[in-house]
């Protein structure tokens, strides 16, 4: 079988595991309870690898000011001391189902990491491979949205995350996600061994979360590395004036419109600029009175939409996709050792705010 560049299939068939609102009183049994009925369903469905979102096993707690006793509750323990996150007690129920049903997991957690001297803490996801029972790979979320101040304003909406979280330290890890593909080419054994080909290893997989995906930088780190597919979990308050940039002027219903637009825009594009898929898994829903978008999508790397929720609650959203579609762009409109060139993009990485050009004479025209 190949694709229309004469190149082997890499079918993959992946779900999105949309939760709906998990409130505050909710406890964490009643969440996994929940999880396993999403895996049960995708393993029913043939999924092998399936998406949670962004800090899928609590309510999404920056948006309440809390102490550091109350906040502790929220965050799970990465002790690599203690077998990492795939022991911690309140997930590793989770990691066990996975494997029992042979289903991949990408997830988004609270983690609290030892540091020699206390603790970090930070909006992290990881990606679990059934096959080796083991994380491949973990990502801290870079770009931390919010305020380390609590909003005066009453009513406003909280959105404590550079309070709560250290900024993620670990850049853009791009990995290569064991035994999904049949025939994956594996490294050259010894000299003489023909090369394997660009696109034709095991898959390649990036993690984003929230608000990282309307930056372009993070997407740009996993297409020079490759990525064929990237997960990116949320939580997007449907009504954030202060945060958003969306008017204050404008309807509730309006400005949700507006935030779904910008959500989607974020993913088809970056997706598209890229070549590659994206899961992008929404917590959505009313939680405790705090709307959240849905918009749980699934996107090509020629950016159009496969697959997308259709509710605000539990729900799994899959699609068939063949990674060998992302070769198209990747050597032709985005082949990127062809056409990219580093040498004329120094402000960006030496730029953090804005530059602007000297201001004109008062003469100036
Ligand atoms: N969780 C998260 O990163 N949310 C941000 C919105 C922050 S402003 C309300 C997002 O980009 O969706």
């Amino acid at each position: 079988m190949t694709n229309t560049n004469q190149r082997p299939k890499r079918p993959l068939r992946v779900a999105a595991a949309q939760l709906g609102p998990i409130h505050l009183a909710d406890s964490r049994e009643s969440v996994l309870q929940r999880m396993f009925r999403l895996l049960d369903q995708a393993s029913a469905s043939r999924v092998q690898v399936v998406a949670f979102p962004e800090l899928a096993f609590t309510t999404f707690f920056p948006r309440h000011l809390m102490d550091h006793t109350e906040l502790e509750a929220y965050f799970d323990l990465d002790d690599p001391q203690n077998g990492g996150l795939r022991q911690s007690p309140g997930i590793k129920p989770l990691f066990d189902h996975a494997r029992d049903l042979g289903i991949d997991v990408y997830v988004g957690y609270a983690e609290k990491a030892p540091t020699g001297d206390g603790f970090g803490y930070y909006n992290s996801s990881v990606y679990y491979s059934a096959r080796s029972d083991r994380i491949v790979q973990k990502y801290r979320k870079v770009h931390l949205p919010g305020v380390v101040e609590p909003f005066k304003q009453p009513g406003a909406t909280q959105q404590l995350e550079k309070r709560y979280f250290s900024n993620g330290d670990l850049g853009f890890p791009a990995f290569r996600a064991p035994g999904l593909l049949p025939n994956a080419a594996k490294t050259a054994a010894g000299p003489g061994e023909a090369i394997p080909l660009e696109g034709s290893g095991d898959a390649i997989f990036g993690m984003l979360i929230c608000n990282d995906r309307r930056w372009a930088e993070g997407w740009r780190s996993y297409g020079l590395q490759g990525a064929e597919l990237v997960f990116c979990g949320y939580n997007t308050t449907a009504y954030a004036p202060q945060l958003l940039g969306t008017s204050e002027d404008i309807d509730r219903k309006t400005a949700e419109e507006e935030v779904l637009f910008h959500h989607k825009l974020s993913c088809q594009g970056n997706s598209y600029m890229n070549a590659c898929f994206s899961v992008n898994v929404a917590k959505c829903g009313l939680e405790d009175g705090h709307s959240l978008i849905s918009g749980t999508i699934i996107v090509h790397p020629n950016g159009h939409i496969l697959a997308e929720a259709s509710t605000k609650e539990d729900e799994l959203v899959i699609a068939n996709i063949d990674l060998g579609d992302c070769r198209r762009g990747k050597e032709k409109t985005f082949a990127f050792a062809k056409h990219r060139r580093p040498d004329q993009y120094r402000m960006i990485t030496d730029y953090t705010g804005v530059v602007e050009p000297k201001m004109l004479a008062a003469d100036g025209i």
